[in-house]
């Protein structure tokens, strides 16, 4: 799928619309400046470095909740601009990773993989499952919503009418879940979506886990892969600097599995590291957050080659 030499196209979006909490939008900027750049291409990628998108403001006045949603046409806008980035990237054979931010952006970037890579499987390594509708959220945090949209359950919004239901229902696995709203479940249930919540993970072991996740959504493993990938998935002892950290998580190596698991099957095309919020926590913590982010990402781009 991806030119020769690899390539890799890293797209900073500072963006928070899709929640209430500060900083989040400052995550990219620390990971860039954390050396990613240069640690991927000491990995032997060639890397382009696209920037720190800087997406055109909406303010709160002038973007009233729509429904429950909060920042409806900010986060809207901000999305439709991340999936043409990713596309572009795509086409061009780049792999690209984006760093959130937070998780609506996956609106964008899993939007924008779909268009080039029609029957691409998607990996939600994430505490939460994303899944509310504009009619089930009880946070208003559209961040807590992308997948509905994603797979178009989440009603006729006008405002999100450019974002295609191009993710089927059995494309789509969850990994590492533990905090899931009622509504959520009951969503996963009706649409069959397969998930291994950290309890599937304690019974089986992270290595069968991936593998029973890909058997999911990728049998004959020949299908492009997309990672969306929060770190909130990580227990908050090793990744403390998140919005909506939920105890019990993944441990460092676990998550690392994940990602090297995939790499190795040579179908990864896309990725994103979402809600790295250095305003949270102390420096300490915030230092150990960024860093794991990087690592994440190296592990998804081969680091564990020997
Ligand atoms: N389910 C809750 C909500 O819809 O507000 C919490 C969502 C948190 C989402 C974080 C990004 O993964
Ligand atoms: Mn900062
Ligand atoms: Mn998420
Ligand atoms: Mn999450």
């Amino acid at each position: 799928f991806l030119s020769d030499p690899k390539s890799v196209a890293i797209v900073g979006c500072p963006f928070r619309g899709g929640q209430a909490k500060l900083g989040v939008d400052h995550g990219p900027i620390h990971m860039v400046e954390a050396g990613l750049e240069q640690q991927l291409r000491d990995l032997g990628w060639e890397v382009r470095f696209d920037g720190h998108h800087q997406f055109e403001q909406i303010s709160e006045e002038n973007d009233p909740p729509i429904g429950k949603m909060k920042n409806p046409r900010f986060v809207s806008q901000v999305c439709k601009a991340v999936a043409s980035v990713v596309s572009d990237h795509a086409r061009r054979g780049q792999l690209p990773v984006v760093l959130g931010g937070d998780h609506s952006l996956a609106m964008g970037t899993i939007g924008g993989t779909l268009e080039v890579y029609p029957n691409a499987c998607v990996i939600w390594v994430d505490a939460h499952a994303d899944i509310n509708t504009p009619e089930t959220t009880e946070s208003g945090n559209i961040h807590g919503m992308p997948v509905s949209f994603l797979l178009g359950i989440a009603g006729n919004e006008p405002e999100f009418a450019w974002v295609k239901p191009a993710l089927r229902a059995n494309r789509l696995v969850y990994i590492g879940l533990r905090d899931v709203d009622a509504d959520e479940k009951r969503i996963l249930r009706e649409n069959g979506i397969k998930a291994f919540s950290m309890h599937e993970i304690d019974r089986h072991g992270i290595g069968k886990v991936v593998e029973l996740a890909l058997d999911a959504v990728n049998p004959n493993r020949d299908l492009p892969i997309h990672l969306s990938f929060d770190v909130d998935a990580l227990d908050p002892t090793v990744a403390p600097s998140t919005g909506t950290p939920v105890r019990g998580g993944l441990t460092f190596r676990e998550g690392h599995y994940i990602c090297e698991a995939i790499h190795e099957t040579g179908l990864l095309i896309a990725l994103d590291l979402m809600e790295v919020n250095p305003g949270l926590a102390d420096a300490e913590s915030v230092r150990k957050t960024v860093s794991v982010g990087c690592s994440l990402v190296r592990a998804a781009l081969g680091e564990a080659l020997l």
